[in-house]
């Protein structure tokens, strides 16, 4: 799982970046901070409870474990995660972020940092407009007062950009392609869309549901030899749709704030999410946290002092991480961290399945129990989830079983929510 975060200049996408990895990286308020890109992973809390704790209640059952003991700094959790933690039964899961230069408008004529900026983003599954709400920036990320740009002006350059890049991409070659289609169909056109877009992640699904948009937005979809650059760029806008669903953190939020309804309109018509916050104010709450000043919970907005905390911080300083938190909390859908749990389970539609070797005892090789959660599209199969795991135990499929049930399941069965998975495969 990938997500690039995108935006013009000076916007804060690298403040958002830093306050969701804890990685310190460059910020400062003028355009073009960040040139290559950083990339680095952020943790995102499963939204139902790890399966260890079905574990759990077996073995307390049983008599084989003894019930959840105030001591116990898990919390009860008895898994043992190759990456990320679990701690009452509440797994994080990884999620990779990339903070890419910003975009100004022509870079997909090369301007800015150009078709570098925008094959930074070509594996991404999702992305993340970082939007500059308080509009204290221009188009190019000059900080200018207020008024510098309209949100929903930032949103739509950025869409105007990513379909003339993918425009370009398939100018290339559409001659040839529509002649093929004269004797062989819209097959042609199919394939090369396919052969063009595969380099920034397109696959048939991307561009079948792009070809199936543009019914009803061209008079005679199929008339491919007529097509000129506007038909070029309708498709691109379609299979970007699908190929880049995108969200927006209307960030600045603590500065005055633009009019954003007609950004959420736009947004929220496409199937995107727009969450209003301030990057700056998430990473003030974080740095302090990993200073082991404060507890800080990033999708309640919620802190508390630790001892060191109570030791160090001065009155004023408690006063002013207060009334961080207190303003974070007022806008609604739980900042950063919110967002990107919304994209990743609703938008994207993401489930989680746990790879195990043994479907009973819920043990990897080295007897670690449920040592990974993997996030798959919603619709994956068993055999699916073996290609994810690894690409040996794909083409060696042979048999799954449900480790719930305990029933053999076929390559072509769809795994739901918080399956726990075996896969038998030929070495
Ligand atoms: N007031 C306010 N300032 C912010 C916020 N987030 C970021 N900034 C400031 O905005 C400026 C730009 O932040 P960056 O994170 O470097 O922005 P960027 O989008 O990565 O910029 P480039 O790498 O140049 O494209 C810095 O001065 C940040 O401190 C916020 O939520 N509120
Ligand atoms: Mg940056």
């Amino acid at each position: 799982m990938r997500i690039g975060l995108v935006g013009k200049p000076n916007v804060g996408k690298s403040t958002a970046f830093s306050a969701l990895t804890e990685i310190p990286v460059d910020i400062a308020n003028y355009p073009f901070t960040t040139i290559d890109p950083n990339v680095g992973v952020t943790w995102l809390p499963l939204p139902s409870d790890c399966v260890c704790s079905i574990l759990r209640q077996k073995r307390e059952s049983t008599g084989r474990l003894d019930p959840i003991g105030i001591e116990d700094t898990r919390r009860g959790s008895i898994c043992l995660p190759n990456s990320g933690s679990c701690i009452g039964f509440r797994r994080m899961v990884p999620v990779t972020l990339v903070d890419v230069a910003g975009l100004v408008p022509g870079a997909h004529e090369g301007r800015g940092r150009g078709n570098q900026f925008l094959s930074d983003l070509s594996r991404c599954d999702a992305l993340i407009q970082i939007v500059d709400v308080s509009g204290s920036t221009d188009l190019e990320g000059n900080p200018i007062g207020s008024g510098g740009s309209k949100p929903i002006e930032e949103h739509k350059f950025l869409l105007r950009e990513l379909d003339s890049w993918i425009s370009g991409i398939i100018h290339n070659g559409w001659d040839r392609a529509s002649r093929r289609a004269q004797a062989e169909g819209e097959s042609a056109i199919r394939d090369h869309l396919i052969s063009r877009l595969t380099g920034i992640g397109a696959n048939e699904s991307h561009i079948a549901s792009g070809l199936l948009d543009i019914n009803g937005k061209l008079p005679n979809p199929s008339d491919y030899s007529n097509w000129g650059p506007g038909e070029i760029m309708t498709i691109s806008s379609s299979i970007r749709k699908s190929l880049f669903p995108i969200s927006v953190i209307a960030n600045k939020a603590d500065i005055i704030v633009e009019d954003g309804e007609e950004l959420r309109s736009e947004v929220e018509s496409n199937g995107g999410i727009v969450v209003y916050t301030s990057a700056e104010a998430e990473l003030a709450l974080r740095r302090a946290s990993s200073s082991g000043l404060i507890v800080y919970n990033p999708e309640k907005s919620e802190f508390k002092l630790t001892d060191l905390g109570q030791q160090k911080l001065s009155d004023q300083q408690r006063l002013a991480l207060d009334s961080i938190s207190e303003s974070l909390s007022s806008w609604e859908g739980g900042g950063l961290v919110g967002l990107i749990t919304e994209v990743v389970f609703s938008q994207l539609s993401r489930i989680v399945a746990y790879p195990v070797q043994d479907d009973t005892r819920w043990v990897d090789g080295d007897g670690k129990t449920l040592p990974d959660a993997v996030l798959v599209p919603k619709g994956t199969t068993a055999k699916g989830l073996a290609f994810i795991v690894h690409s040996d135990l794909g083409e060696g499929f042979v048999r799954a079983i449900d480790g719930k049930s305990g029933m053999v399941i076929g390559a072509d069965h769809e795994l739901k929510d918080g399956d726990i998975v075996s896969i038998q495969a030929k070495s």
